[in-house]
């Protein structure tokens, strides 16, 4: 028999936002264990698990209005799902093959991999949309070890004086890589670098997907109107930095406070369900459609195959001669193989 449930969660959220949020979570992290399964058995190269962020991932991304720019990093997949990314799109790009999307149109860029790259080009962004008067913000996310690169001082910097329409969402997930937080900077905090730059500033519990989307809703909102903002989503990365890592070589859980490393997805489905706005199988059936839902993206994704030719296809206009050269020599090469890389059956 289905219960009815509030409309309202304890904090005065609406019951049906509250409910979308936990989803939304759920899904991630369902996502997120299938694509380190995927990697373990060699379907992908690499892969950065976000497990611990899904409630600062899912509550900023849920804040955002549909127009605005999302710029994400290879640890945001829960931000781009959540704003409707289609998974088979991330799975495909993961495995190498960023060219061949969905065609999909939220506003996204590709993820950066180098570190805080993406800071000065959302503050670029932003000051196109304030030039060309369409209203959108701009969401730019990165993690605390950004924060040491020049790229962030000078984003932020540039914002400042330029009103741009930007809100910086730092992850600090207590880690980058090996480096814990009390070595990446020696402020009391990430925010307090926003009042040198004239912007706004606002640290919250990274765990808690309703703060987290009340405190982005209304950074964008400043923003929007001409006040940057720098928010410090304060969480822990649960897992390795990559599947190429192994955190028990340098990770201290124990230094961090408990808030701070609880599972959200627990502690949130929780708390909802003591404020009687959830039925007590929601996530079980929001894992099993998941699971389902994956299975096709999964399938979607190794659809797409490579053209060994392909390598000298997206870098110049015009191949050098040098190029030309190996272009010949891998044909020549193909020719006197048959299926060389294995393609016929790489989906066994
Ligand atoms: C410019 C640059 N320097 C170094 C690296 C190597 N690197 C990859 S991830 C990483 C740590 C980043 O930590 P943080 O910003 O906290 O993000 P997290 O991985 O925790 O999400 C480093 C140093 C890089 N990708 N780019
Ligand atoms: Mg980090």
């Amino acid at each position: 028999m289905h219960r009815v449930i509030g409309e309202r969660a304890p904090s005065g959220i609406d019951g049906e936002l509250a409910r979308s949020l936990l989803r939304s979570m759920v899904r991630a992290r369902v996502f997120d264990e299938r694509a380190v399964s995927l990697q373990r058995r060699g379907w992908m190269s690499g892969y950065p698990p976000f497990e611990g962020a899904e409630a600062s991932q899912v509550g900023a991304a849920t804040a955002m209005a549909d127009e605005d720019v999302l710029v994400p990093t290879y640890r945001s997949n829960a931000m781009q799902l959540a704003r409707g990314v289609p998974m088979a799109d991330i799975l495909r790009f993961r495995r190498g093959f960023p060219e061949y999307g969905s065609g999909h149109d939220v506003p996204v860029f590709p993820q950066s991999i180098t570190i805080a790259t993406g800071i000065p080009q959302a503050v670029g962004i932003g000051m196109a949309a304030t030039h060309r008067d369409t209203g959108e913000a701009v969401l730019c996310y990165f993690g605390d070890g950004a924060t040491s690169e020049g790229d962030f001082h000078e984003g932020l910097n540039v914002a400042g004086v330029f009103d741009a329409p930007v809100v910086f969402f730092c992850e600090n997930n207590g880690w980058a890589i090996s480096t814990p937080e009390p070595r990446q900077t020696a402020s009391g905090t990430i925010t307090q670098k926003a009042d040198a730059y004239g912007i706004g500033r606002k640290r919250v519990d990274g765990n808690d997907p309703i703060a987290v989307y009340e405190t982005v809703r209304e950074a964008l909102s400043a923003a929007r109107a001409g006040l940057p903002v720098l928010v410090e989503s304060l969480t822990h990365r649960r897992g390795p930095h990559t599947t190429s890592d192994d955190p028990s070589r340098y990770r201290d859980r124990a230094s961090f406070p408990e808030w701070r490393t609880a599972d959200p997805i627990e502690r949130f489905e929780a708390y909802l369900l003591s404020g009687d706005v959830l039925d007590a199988d929601l996530v079980q059936s929001v894992r099993a459609a998941v699971e389902d839902e994956l299975d096709a993206a999964v399938q979607e994704a190794e659809r797409a195959t490579r053209d060994p030719e392909d390598l000298f296809e997206w870098a110049y206009a015009e191949a050098t001669p040098a190029l030309d050269r190996q272009r010949e020599a891998i044909r020549e090469w193909l020719d006197r193989h048959d299926d060389p890389y294995g393609n016929e059956n790489q989906n066994e």
